[in-house]
C-alpha cells in the first residue's frame, strides 16, 4: 500500500473540524447518528451546528484563538460538541482524566493556565477547593447540571453548558488555523509524578485516523464502535471520536465506570461492531459468568487492545470464546495513537505486531545503534502524528522528541519474522489497567502514612500475567505489622494517589536496598523477584 505522507506533513491552511465534521455532512451524512449516550443522540448535522455554536459561544465569552480551556467531562454527546467546538474556534482544549485527585488538578490547571474549565456536575466538588488558586481562570462551565447546581458553587461566575451554546450563533465560522498549529493538549504522566502537557497539532488527528483507524483496523461507515477507554485518553479520543467520525460511523458513549457488568449491558443494548478495551478489562470479561459469543453483541467483528501488553492467552481465549480477534497495538500520548500493531489478517498473539504503514520504528541499543534480531533495546518511532513537544519542559521535550524520532521509553525486541515483542520499560514506570502508575507517587502516598518509614514500589505480574503494584515497606520503630495496618495502607494510597494505584501486595522488610547516596534501588527488588519462582511472599494478602 503506497501511502502519501505529504497530506499530513505539508504546512497548509487546515482546521481539523472542517475535515472531521463539515466534510462528513458535505458527503450527505448530516442525518446520520454520530454519537449515542445513555440519554441522547447526536447526528453529524447536529454536531456541526452545535460545535459552531460552541465555537462562537467561546468567542462571545471572551475566549480567543489560542487561549486554553480544560474539559473535565464524562463521556456524553456534549464531549464531541466541546472538543470540536473549541478546535473550530482555534481554542486549545485540554481533555483531562476524570479520575484524578484535587491536588493533581491543581497542578495541571496551574501548569496549563486555562481560562475556562468545563466540568461535569458531579466532578465540580473535586475542583471547587482549588478554584481560588487559579488566577487565569475566567469561566467555570457545568455540564449535565441544573440551575440549582449553579447555586451550590455560589461565589463564582458559573455558566451551564447550554448557556454557552445559547450565546453562540449557529453560523459556521471556523478559525483559519494551519495544519502545524497546536489544536489540543493531553497530559501524560511522568516518573516524578508531574504530568507533562503534550501538545498536538491539527493534522495529527487525521493522520492517526487514516493510518491506523482506516488502514489497519479497517473502520468503515457502517461500523458502530464502543470504547471502554474514555475520550480523555489519547486511546479513547481516537477510538471514540476521530476514527469513527473520519468515516461517518457511529459511536456509543458510556459515562460510567466500565465494569464487566456495565460493558456487557452496553454491548447487548447497542450491538457494536468494534470494541476497544485494555488487557485488564478483556481478562475480567473472560472471567465473567455472562461472557457469550460476541461478548453480547451479535454484530461484533473485531476488538482492539492497547495501553499495556495483551497476554497471549487472553487474546487466544477471547478468540475462542467470543469469536472475534483482539488486535494488540502499542500507542502513546506522545504519538497520539497506535504506531506498531497486529493487523486483522496478520495476528501474532503475545506480540505488538509490526509498524503501522506510515510510521517507522527502530530498536536502539545503549550505544544508539540498532540492535540485532531478538536483542533488547529502546523502541524509537517516527511518524506524522508525533506531538510538537511538552509544554514548558524543554529538557524533557528534547530527550523524547529528538528530531523526527520519538523515544518511547519502552524496551522491545524484534523477532526474525519482524514482529515486535514488548519487554518492559526503560524507567521504573508501569501500567495498571492501561493507566500509568509512577512508583514515586505510590511511595510518596505510603510514606505520608504515620506508620511507614520507607517504601519502594514495583510492578509485579498477577496470575493473569497483568501487572499490579507491589510495595516493600519499612515500618517506623515500634509499629507492628498486622493485616489491619496493611489494609489501612491500601485505603490510604487509594485516597491519596488514585484508586487503581494501591499496592495489591505489601511486604514488610527490615530495610530496603539503596545506593551509596541513599536512593532506593527498585531494580534490585525487581531482580530479586525475577530470580524467585514463588509469587507474592510476604505478610500482605492479595487485595
Ligand atoms: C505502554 C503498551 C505494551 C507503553 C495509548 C493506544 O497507552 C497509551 O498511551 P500512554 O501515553 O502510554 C504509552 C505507553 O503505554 N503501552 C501502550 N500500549 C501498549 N505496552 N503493549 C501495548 N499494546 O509503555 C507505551 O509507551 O498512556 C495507547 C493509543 C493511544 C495511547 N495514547
Amino acid at each position: 500500500m503506497a501511502i502519501s505522507l505529504r497530506e499530513f506533513s505539508e504546512r497548509r491552511p487546515y482546521n481539523a473540524a472542517t475535515d472531521f465534521v463539515d466534510a462528513i455532512v458535505a458527503r450527505g451524512l448530516g442525518q446520520k447518528t454520530a454519537f449515542i449516550d445513555e440519554k441522547r443522540k447526536l447526528t453529524f448535522g447536529e454536531l456541526q451546528q452545535q460545535s459552531a455554536r460552541f465555537a462562537d459561544g467561546l468567542r462571545a465569552l471572551g475566549l480567543e484563538r489560542e487561549s486554553r480551556i480544560a474539559l473535565l467531562l464524562f463521556d456524553t454527546v456534549d464531549y464531541p460538541v466541546a472538543f470540536w467546538g473549541s478546535i473550530r474556534a482555534g481554542v486549545v482544549c485540554i481533555p483531562l482524566n476524570t479520575l484524578l485527585t484535587t491536588e493533581q488538578y491543581a497542578y495541571i490547571l496551574q501548569d496549563s493556565r486555562v481560562e475556562a474549565v468545563f466540568v461535569s456536575a458531579p466532578l465540580a466538588k473535586t475542583i471547587a477547593p482549588i478554584l481560588s488558586r487559579l488566577p487565569s481562570l475566567k469561566l467555570l462551565v457545568l455540564q449535565g447540571a441544573s440551575q440549582a447546581d449553579k447555586a451550590a458553587l455560589a461565589g463564582r461566575e458559573v455558566l451551564l453548558f447550554e448557556d454557552v451554546l445559547a450565546r453562540g450563533k449557529p453560523e459556521i465560522a471556523t478559525a483559519p488555523t494551519i495544519s502545524d498549529e497546536v489544536a489540543f493538549w493531553l497530559y501524560s504522566s511522568g516518573s516524578t509524578g508531574e504530568p507533562k502537557g503534550t501538545k498536538h497539532v491539527h493534522s495529527s488527528l487525521i493522520a492517526t485516523a487514516k493510518l491506523y483507524g482506516q488502514n489497519v483496523l479497517g473502520i468503515r461507515e457502517n461500523d458502530v464502535v464502543f470504547s471502554a477507554a474514555k475520550i480523555f485518553f489519547a486511546y479513547g479520543l481516537g477510538n471514540a471520536m476521530s476514527f469513527p467520525m473520519s468515516v461517518g460511523a457511529t459511536t456509543v458513549l458510556f459515562g460510567g465506570r466500565p465494569t464487566p457488568d456495565a460493558v456487557f449491558e452496553v454491548m447487548r443494548r447497542e450491538r457494536p461492531t468494534i470494541f476497544y478495551g485494555v488487557p485488564t478489562l478483556f481478562a475480567a470479561l473472560l472471567a465473567h459468568k455472562d461472557l457469550s459469543r460476541g461478548a453480547g453483541s451479535d454484530r461484533l467483528r473485531i476488538c482492539v487492545s492497547a495501553g499495556e501488553a495483551l497476554p497471549a492467552h487472553v487474546g487466544e481465549r477471547w478468540r475462542e470464546r467470543v469469536g472475534a480477534d483482539i488486535l494488540d497495538g502499542i500507542g502513546s500520548t506522545e504519538m497520539l495513537h497506535i504506531f506498531v500493531s497486529n493487523r486483522p489478517d496478520d495476528i501474532r498473539y503475545g506480540t505488538s505486531g509490526k509498524p503501522v504503514p506510515g510510521y517507522d520504528a527502530k530498536i536502539l541499543g545503549e550505544d544508539g545503534r540498532e540492535v540485532g534480531i531478538d536483542e533488547v533495546g529502546e523502541l524509537v518511532v517516527r511518524g506524522p502524528s508525533a506531538a510538537e513537544g511538552y509544554w514548558n519542559q524543554r529538557a524533557k521535550s528534547r530527550r523524547t522528541f529528538a528530531g523526527e524520532w520519538t523515544y518511547t521509553g519502552d524496551k522491545y525486541t524484534r523477532d526474525a519474522d519482524g514482529y515486535y515483542h514488548y519487554s518492559g520499560r526503560t524507567d521504573d514506570m508501569f501500567k495498571v489497567g492501561g493507566i500509568w502508575v509512577s512508583p514515586f507517587e505510590v511511595e510518596a502516598a505510603l510514606i505520608s502514612h504515620e506508620a511507614v518509614l520507607e517504601a519502594a514500589v514495583i510492578g509485579v505480574e498477577d496470575d493473569d500475567k497483568l501487572v499490579k503494584p507491589k510495595a516493600f515497606i519499612v515500618l517506623k520503630a515500634g509499629v507492628a505489622a498486622n493485616e489491619q495496618l496493611l489494609e489501612s495502607l491500601k485505603t490510604h494510597v487509594k485516597e491519596k494517589a488514585g484508586a487503581w494505584k494501591y499496592p495489591r501486595w505489601i511486604e514488610v522488610r527490615a530495610e530496603l536496598p539503596k545506593t551509596a547516596t541513599g536512593k532506593i534501588q527498585r531494580f534490585k527488588l525487581r531482580e530479586e523477584r525475577a530470580a524467585t519462582t514463588s509469587p507474592h511472599k510476604g505478610t500482605g494478602a492479595a487485595g
